[in-house]
């Protein structure tokens, strides 16, 4: 037993859930019987408050993880309760917001797509959030989208024209799901939630992340200082480094 301070603080898609489903019962057990039982439990997620809950069996979750970071932790919970946001218009301002946001629209209604959906652009606290076929579309859309993507690489070639684009803006462009991507300032990536975790007297912090390759949205903290990272490739990857780690570490 090593007597350290420890938090496991997890990814969500394709780490504790398979992508935006809902968590498995054998992992939510294990992580509330086996594992919250030696140390306190974090969750960090791309997605906004509303997925997260909605994949991690409801609102309660900020109950039973002692910190969610919805939004890269531009939005924090501390032991249920809401400790901060961060807002993305602030921080760029609206000018700025809307040549971007309309330069977004332009491109995405001149692309054809196997088919295309509703809600293009979601915006949140602190990043936006850009679906080419759209959010609305079915869970069978969704695979497919990702399917033909990888083919096409739709997300990609319109990251590079919006990075083409806007040379004046400090803006980090990040693919952590399927069918869309995640655009944010620089620096609020994944590493932004760490700043609530400093003053928290943590001797060391496991991250367990599945998109680890640099442009995935894993990449940053999980290659932080500040972080022992590990690598998973699904829910039950993640339940089996979990286990070695408690032997190890109690
Ligand atoms: O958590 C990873 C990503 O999950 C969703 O991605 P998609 O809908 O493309 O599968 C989004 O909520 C995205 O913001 C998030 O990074």
């Amino acid at each position: 037993m090593s007597g350290k301070k420890i938090l496991c603080l997890f990814d969500v898609d394709g780490t504790l859930t398979k992508p935006r489903q809902v968590i498995d019962s054998t992992i939510e057990d294990f992580l509330l019987k086996n594992v919250k039982t030696k140390c306190p439990l974090g969750i960090v997620g791309g997605s906004d408050f509303k997925k997260i809950a909605e994949q991690m069996n409801g609102d309660d979750v900020v109950k039973k993880f002692q910190y969610v970071f919805p939004e890269n932790g531009l939005v924090q919970f501390k032991n249920g309760e809401e400790i901060g946001r961060k807002s993305i218009q602030d921080h760029i301002g609206e000018e700025k917001l809307q040549e971007f946001i309309n330069f977004c629209l332009n491109y995405l209604s001149k692309i054809n797509l196997p088919v295309k959906r509703g809600t293009f652009i979601e915006f949140r606290a602190g990043m936006l959030n850009i679906s080419p076929i759209g959010r609305s579309c079915s869970q069978k859309e969704r695979d497919e989208f990702e399917k033909y993507d990888k083919i096409h690489n739709i997300r990609k070639t319109m990251i590079d024209a919006l990075k083409n684009k806007f040379t004046n803006i400090d803006l980090t462009y990040s693919i952590g799901g399927q069918i869309s991507f995640d655009v944010f300032p620089h620096g609020w990536d994944k590493t932004y939630c760490l700043r609530h975790l400093e003053n928290e007297g943590f001797d060391e912090i496991h991250f367990f992340g599945d998109k680890t390759d640099k442009g995935g949205n894993d990449h940053e903290i999980y290659n932080d200082s500040r972080v022992v990272g590990h690598r998973v490739c699904g829910p039950d990857d993640t339940k089996k480094q979990l286990e070695d780690l408690l032997k190890d570490k109690f």
